[in-house]
């Protein structure tokens, strides 16, 4: 069979025209224009909300710090649709089960607490005390606390987050799969391992004095836009950006910036990336392998024609250990199985080393391309070598800088959403509330899925996300989830795994980044970590749809509430002032 060819190559750089007609389409698609023109303008601001797109950081200066795809995070929270009782009793969960996952999303906001009726294959309107009952039921009915799941999002708020993982270690499992296990979880793990703290170790503004930006496996154009900013100011000063990527992405070649009204109007794009690599699927460790050795030859050559090395050796010296061992390596590594295993012939490779060594500070940074290979952990920890060598990190405008995913999905972790806690963590949460946290290490995605499968788990919650999905192999993670007694999601919208519902299930709707967050004791405001490990706060301004929507930390503190009761913990005067919480996370991380 013959097909027409309809995809075009897009000739337009990205960004420019195409990205602000796209975002007034989608303000205006969103069925609450008005509304969102005023968030757009709150976004990322000393006072407003932070995006709810993706990790990026801001500087809380220019007059819009949003992007394209920021706008379309905002409105596709923001909007009027909603998914109500009445939705739900029109449409059967196996009629919604054909649906498309783009369908599901686009039918607007939940807003009232749903319970599974088997026997009707509808949710029906379940009432908030009935569903942390059921919950408090299922749970009590565990034999161990091991059978329970708690699921994290990277969305949920560091109050919400870290007040979820306290109900968890007080009932007794460190059992914590999130989406960081399918993401970033290379990054920390490498990091980790290589340099003692598994974050990035830069700030937006080392982008400002960077001499060299190398951008491994990953595609801001869509993902982080906001990146191409920082991206194309560096490119503007000079700096050099060198793009490791399987594919040509469209944003790292070329970016007319929507926000500089000259640039849209006269088309004037600027060139980002100075080269651009295309190596293997997972070809990237042996390129930085190439590198390092091309850069040896040289401080070699340099030492016996008795000049000064091309490595930092003061750095090194005084902050790094096993370099010989790494350079036994490095020799035991020939050209043949780097040009094979990168994709990468030794000439583009030597060039790439020359562009790293004739930059003073340098950058790398990287996200799913580099992270989701099996051998991930040693491309993160060869990157890092790299860098060592060349002391670029702690000095301004050099380091590492792995790009986060979701909004907050670091300051998760910092919260202590984590299968595998530190035994420190630990013992400061025991010492504060008076307990003896679990010590036996937690689930992460894949555990959790197969022991789900094992038929091991009782309970699921879900802060936020959407597993059935998110996890590879749907068929059997779809089976995971309907194999537990009761499975419940704390969502903002309908999506996949609210249809593949446990023998119990229910959905609890809750308010997003963009609303107004009103308890007790007033307005609340949260807080957020970007990729840069700033904290930020984000307060809400739209006002939520419906009164039955409750925000996540009080959805936590009232399932809590229900397990546990308040006799170590009074969830829900937490809940009406997250100041108190915020104490607490003070004490505790
Ligand atoms: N609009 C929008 N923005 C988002 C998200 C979203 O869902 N929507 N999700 C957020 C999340 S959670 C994340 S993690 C980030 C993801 O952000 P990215 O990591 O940028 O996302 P991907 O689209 O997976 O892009 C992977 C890139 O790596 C390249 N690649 C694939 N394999 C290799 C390889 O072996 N080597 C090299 N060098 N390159 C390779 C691909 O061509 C692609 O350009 O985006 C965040 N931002
Ligand atoms: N096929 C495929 N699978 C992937 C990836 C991929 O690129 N392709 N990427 C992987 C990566 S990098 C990641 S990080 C994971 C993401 O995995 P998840 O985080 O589990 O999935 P998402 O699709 O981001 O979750 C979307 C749902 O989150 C809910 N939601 C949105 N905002 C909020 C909020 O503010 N609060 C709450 N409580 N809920 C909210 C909505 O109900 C929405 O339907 O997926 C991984 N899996
Ligand atoms: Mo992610």
């Amino acid at each position: 069979m013959k097909f027409k060819r309809k995809i075009k190559p897009y000739r337009a750089a990205a960004g420019g025209w195409g990205s602000l007609e796209a975002t007034t389409r989608f303000v205006l698609d969103s069925k609450a224009a008005l509304k969102n023109m005023r968030n757009l303008m709150r976004m990322n601001k000393a006072r407003g909300f932070d995006c709810p797109g993706c990790a990026w950081g801001d500087d809380n200066k220019s007059t819009f710090s949003f992007c394209e795809n920021g706008a379309k995070a905002v409105t596709w929270e923001a909007t009027r649709r909603v998914v109500d009782t009445d939705f739900f009793a029109q449409h059967s969960v196996t009629k919604l089960y054909a649906q498309s996952d783009y369908f599901l999303e686009y039918q607007g906001r939940l807003t009232h607490p749903m319970r599974y009726n088997a026997e009707t294959d509808h949710y029906e309107p379940v009432s908030w005390d009935n569903a942390f009952a059921l919950i408090a039921q299922h749970i009590k009915a565990m034999d161990n606390p091991n059978q329970m799941e708690l699921y994290t999002s990277g969305r949920a708020s560091n109050e919400a987050s870290w007040l979820y993982q306290l109900f968890g270690r007080l009932a007794g499992t460190n059992n914590f799969p999130d989406c960081s296990n399918m993401c970033h979880e290379a990054s920390g793990a490498g990091l980790k391992r290589s340099i003692g703290v598994g974050k990035g170790t830069i700030r937006l503004d080392d982008f400002d004095h960077a001499d060299a930006i190398f951008v491994f496996g990953q595609n801001p154009g869509t993902n982080h836009p906001r990146m191409l900013h920082s991206l194309r100011h560096a490119a503007d000063h000079g700096a050099k950006i060198v793009t490791f990527n399987t594919l040509r992405e469209r944003g790292l070649e070329c970016f007319a910036d929507p926000q500089k009204p000259l640039e849209v109007v006269t088309s004037k794009a600027g060139t980002i990336s100075s080269a651009y690599y295309q190596p293997n699927l997972g070809g990237d460790m042996a390129a930085v392998r190439g590198m390092v050795k091309a850069l040896l030859e040289t401080h070699r050559a340099r030492i016996a024609a008795g000049e000064k090395g091309l490595f930092d050796e003061t750095f090194i010296n005084a902050t790094t250990h096993g370099v010989e061992a790494y350079f036994d390596a490095v020799d035991n590594t020939d050209w043949m199985q780097i040009v094979q295993q990168s994709g990468l012939s030794e000439a583009q490779i030597r060039e790439a080393a020359a562009i790293y060594q004739s930059a003073d500070r340098v950058i790398v940074t990287w996200a799913m391309g580099i992270t989701q290979h099996k051998h991930s952990v040693d491309t993160v920890r060869e990157i890092v070598n790299l860098q060592l060598l060349f002391g670029q990190l702690g000095k301004k405008g050099a380091g590492l800088c792995p790009v986060r995913g979701h909004s907050n999905v670091q300051g998760n972790r910092t919260m202590g959403i984590d299968e595998k806690p530190s035994k420190a963590f630990l013992d400061a949460l025991g010492s504060h509330f008076g307990f003896e946290p679990p010590r036996e290490h937690g689930h992460n995605t894949v555990e959790a899925l197969n022991a789900m499968l094992r038929d091991e788990i009782k309970v699921l919650i879900a802060l936020g996300g959407n597993l059935a999905a998110a996890a590879p192999d749907s068929p059997r993670t779809e089976e995971a989830l309907q194999r537990c007694g009761l499975t419940v999601h704390i969502s903002t919208k309908l999506n996949r795994s609210h249809l593949v519902p446990g023998a119990e299930s229910l959905i609890l709707p809750t308010l997003g980044r963009t609303e107004r967050d009103t308890q007790a004791t007033g307005n609340q405001f949260i807080t957020v970590e970007d990729s840069f490990s700033m904290v930020h706060a984000s307060e809400g301004i739209g006002i939520p749809l419906a009164e039955t929507q409750r925000s996540e930390t009080a959805i936590v503190a009232g399932i809590a509430h229900a397990v546990l009761g308040d006799e170590k913990v009074q969830w829900l005067k937490l809940a009406a002032d997250y100041n108190l919480i915020r104490d607490h996370i003070a004490a505790t991380i």
